[in-house]
């Protein structure tokens, strides 16, 4: 394909409508400073897709729900039949998240097809721009739950007995989302009832410093690395703080302590590469004066590097289990999804348009996941990253400007195009 930029498309990529799009989504869920919280499968969510939907229906888009709530916006091809080209990310926020980390992806999607349409660039193939249920996990772990159903790398009923912290469980809330959105035309749910996509194009923010730190405008991701996910339980006994001698306690909290040390040591690494987060601990009964006899915690690992993701993962249990002096672990993986690598065609697009556009560009792999790597077995699958002030992300201070996030989105108009006519 030439690098000759479609110049009308480039233009009707409006920087202006995008950011009064994404400033009316962060106004759902708003916290202080900036941020957002806007769990998934909650009425906020819902208002926030109904918002989506109705500025892709005044396009003439037309809406769909599969029944893990994937919502899709779709463009028609003018041959049909043909596989879509999708693009999109997620709507969900983090409890204390942002105004940009997923949403952008989505609202980027829609505006890319509203340019293509006001263009008048026709495409082959149908678009449809997609907003994935539960992507970050953080009102349901794991995360990426409507791509990983959608890809088929895991069953649609894997996740309903796991509960919040209101103890609702995600099976009920979905199917509380899917009677909200009983009016939503139903569709099948991906490659497991359905046929796979011609390709799959993501745009998000960064959530790291290197690109603005090289006063760079497109990361053309590469690939996405490995992640492993646990949930821990310590159980011990509860007893009087007062009158417990120490040496008869079966104290939750202590050796809880003593495994997340024991895992520390597990993974150090000097090199600053690998990634270890326990950043969730519930503690019960959870009183001053009784000793804990249960600590829930959580585990994040992840790291580029396939063997060591394997070798340190299936570890964890055993460093926890030798860790423990009075009471007994019970541990789970919630979430496994290993390194993925990118094939060249989409990353090479990504490029080529940054180019034709005079961005600055650079290759680079996602720290973060993201729902594209549960599309890298179905299609060709690639991300395309725009920076983000001081590298923060999952912080109510993310930001990326107007003019940034536009260039993302003129170089996704331009991928969409270039994939919709292949
Ligand atoms: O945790 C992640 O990597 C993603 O931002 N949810
Ligand atoms: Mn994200
Ligand atoms: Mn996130």
């Amino acid at each position: 394909m030439a690098d000759v930029v479609a110049p009308n498309l480039v233009a009707a990529v409006s920087e202006l409508r995008q950011w009064e799009r994404l400033m009316e989504m962060a106004k759902l869920g708003a916290i202080p400073g900036d941020g957002v919280n806007r769990a998934c499968l909650t009425p906020l969510d819902r208002q926030a897709r109904r918002m989506f939907i109705a500025w892709g229906e005044a396009l003439g888009l037309t809406a769909s729900v599969d029944r893990l709530g994937n919502l899709f916006l779709r463009h028609e091809g003018s041959e049909a039949g043909l596989a879509p080209v999708l693009t999109g990310s997620h709507m969900d926020s983090q409890p204390k998240g942002g105004r940009f980390d997923g949403i952008y992806g989505v609202i980027a999607g829609l505006e890319a097809v509203q340019a293509l349409r006001e263009a008048g660039v026709a495409t082959r193939r149908p678009i449809e721009v997609v907003a994935w249920t539960n992507e970050e996990g953080g009102r349901f772990a794991p995360g990426c739950m409507g791509s990983m159903a959608y890809a088929g790398f895991a069953p649609p009923g894997t996740w309903d007995a796991i509960e919040d912290t209101q103890a609702v469980r995600f099976g009920d809330a979905l199917a509380e989302h899917l009677a909200e959105e009983a009016d939503i035309a139903r569709r099948p749910l991906g490659v497991v009832e359905g046929p796979a996509p011609h390709a799959y194009v993501e745009a998000h923010i960064e959530q790291g410093p290197i690109l603005e730190g090289r006063d760079l405008d497109i990361g053309v991701v590469t690939g996405i690395q490995g992640s492993r996910w646990f949930s821990v339980e310590i159980h011990g006994r509860s007893d009087h703080a007062g009158t417990t001698p120490v040496s008869m306690r079966q104290d939750a909290m202590q050796d809880a302590i003593r495994a997340i040390t024991a895992l520390n040591a597990l993974m150090r690494d000097p090199s600053d590469v690998l990634r270890f987060t326990v950043a969730r601990m519930e503690v019960f009964p959870n009183s001053s004066n009784s000793v804990a006899d249960l600590v829930r915690f959580s585990i994040d690992f992840r790291h580029p590097d396939r063997a060591v993701v394997l070798a340190r993962g299936n570890a964890i249990e055993g460093v926890i289990q030798s860790a423990l002096l009075h009471c007994t672990a019970v541990v789970h993986e919630r979430f496994t999804a290993m390194p993925t690598q990118f094939q060249p065609l989409v990353p090479d697009a990504v490029e080529r348009a940054a180019r034709a556009q005079g961005l600055a560009s650079l290759r680079m792999p996602s720290g973060a996941f993201h729902d594209a790597q549960f599309m890298v077995p179905l299609c060709p699958t690639g991300m395309i990253f725009v920076p983000c002030r001081d590298g923060i992300s999952h912080n109510p201070a993310e930001y990326s400007a107007p003019d940034q996030l536009a260039a993302g989105t003129r170089v996704l108009a331009q991928v969409l195009a270039e994939l919709a006519n292949s």
